[in-house]
């Protein structure tokens, strides 16, 4: 009888010295609406997101818009409805948040913005915006142009631009970047801007047009990615032409695809755009659902890769 009070007391002391949490902590329940799967860039972007979650213990719920603002008003909704912890997207175009980030605000669910800016004129609607500095990008591009320029001063350049998806962030933003940049190089002229809404089909399409509508007068294409890039380098060479020689081009976001088509000859220069924020995400999502202060705005670094470099850099590339 002794033997069997000894082990019990034995054992309620063991308990005790063990501390056993009164609770688990609880996962952090996130609901990520992205803009789609158009790119290159997306598709390691949408990876670093999923991947981070997972390593980080996160509950991501994860939702595709195909490029469609409707199809991400109505992701952001469920996630109020489902009553997630934080709420992150990178916003398809700047414009039409308002009514749908308010309603975040009055579910107290705190909103994150990745990649891409909203224009809203209550900055309280999102607590932090992590993403690049796509005038800055522009203007990388348009620096590069205007160095080649100088290689042959008097003669003039005609540059046409595939546009990203219109009403996007880095699409107005990369515009603007690359035309202040070359504004104060007399011979630098954009003769055709046009959306080729970030796919390589598009860009193949839009560059066939401006082949038809210029003939041999294009001396540089500008595309605000380099998938748009890979699209045009295709009808360039259809059109028989020698892309990156007849026709320089420049392009942004540093893709794997852009650094094979540098080593091929093909492409003279790409500026980075990193996609890998889904670490910095997870990690500032747990900063503000446990009340720590974060940046208004977080932006990420960036390199500019011409294809002399291209091939020592590839083995390094992780997008
Ligand atoms: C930029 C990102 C852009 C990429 C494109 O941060 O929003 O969208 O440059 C992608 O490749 O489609």
């Amino acid at each position: 009888m002794i033997t069997t009070r000894r082990t019990v007391l034995g054992l309620l002391a063991a308990a005790a010295i063990i501390q056993i949490p009164a609770y688990a902590a609880k996962a952090l329940t996130m609901g990520f609406s992205q803009v789609g799967a158009e790119s290159e860039w997306r598709t390691a972007n949408t990876a670093s997101i999923k991947d981070a979650a997972k390593k980080d213990g996160v509950n991501l719920k994860f939702a595709d818009a195909q490029q469609k603002q409707e199809n991400q008003v109505k992701a952001i909704r469920s996630f109020i409805a489902q009553k997630v912890d934080v709420i992150a997207f990178s916003p398809v175009v700047e414009s039409g948040w308002e009514t749908v980030l308010r309603e975040a605000q009055a579910a107290k669910i705190p909103v994150i913005l990745t990649d891409r800016a909203v224009n809203v004129t209550d900055k309280s609607l999102y607590v932090t915006f992590i993403g690049s500095d796509f005038v800055e990008e522009g203007r990388n591009a348009g620096r590069w142009v205007v160095q080649q320029a100088a290689k042959n001063p008097g003669k003039p350049m005609n540059i046409v631009e595939l546009q990203g998806t219109v009403g996007s962030a880095p699409a107005i933003d990369r515009k603007a970047g690359f035309a202040e940049a070359i504004k104060g190089t007399p011979g630098l002229t954009i003769v055709r801007s046009q959306t080729g809404d970030f796919t390589r089909a598009k860009g193949k399409e839009v560059m066939e047009a401006f082949l038809k509508a210029q003939g041999k007068n294009i001396n540089v294409l500008y595309a605000h990615n380099d998938d748009m890039a890979i699209g045009a380098i295709q009808a360039i060479e259809e059109a028989g032409l020698k892309p990156g020689k007849d026709i320089l081009i420049v392009s942004i976001d540093g893709v794997k695809g852009a650094f094979e088509a540098m080593m091929a000859g093909k492409l003279n220069v790409t500026i980075e755009c990193n996609p890998l924020l889904g670490p910095q995400l997870m990690q500032v999502a747990r900063d503000v659902t446990s009340g720590k202060a974060v940046p208004k705005r977080i932006t990420t670094t960036e390199g500019i890769f011409p294809a002399e470099v291209a091939a020592k850099e590839f083995p390094n590339r992780r997008y």
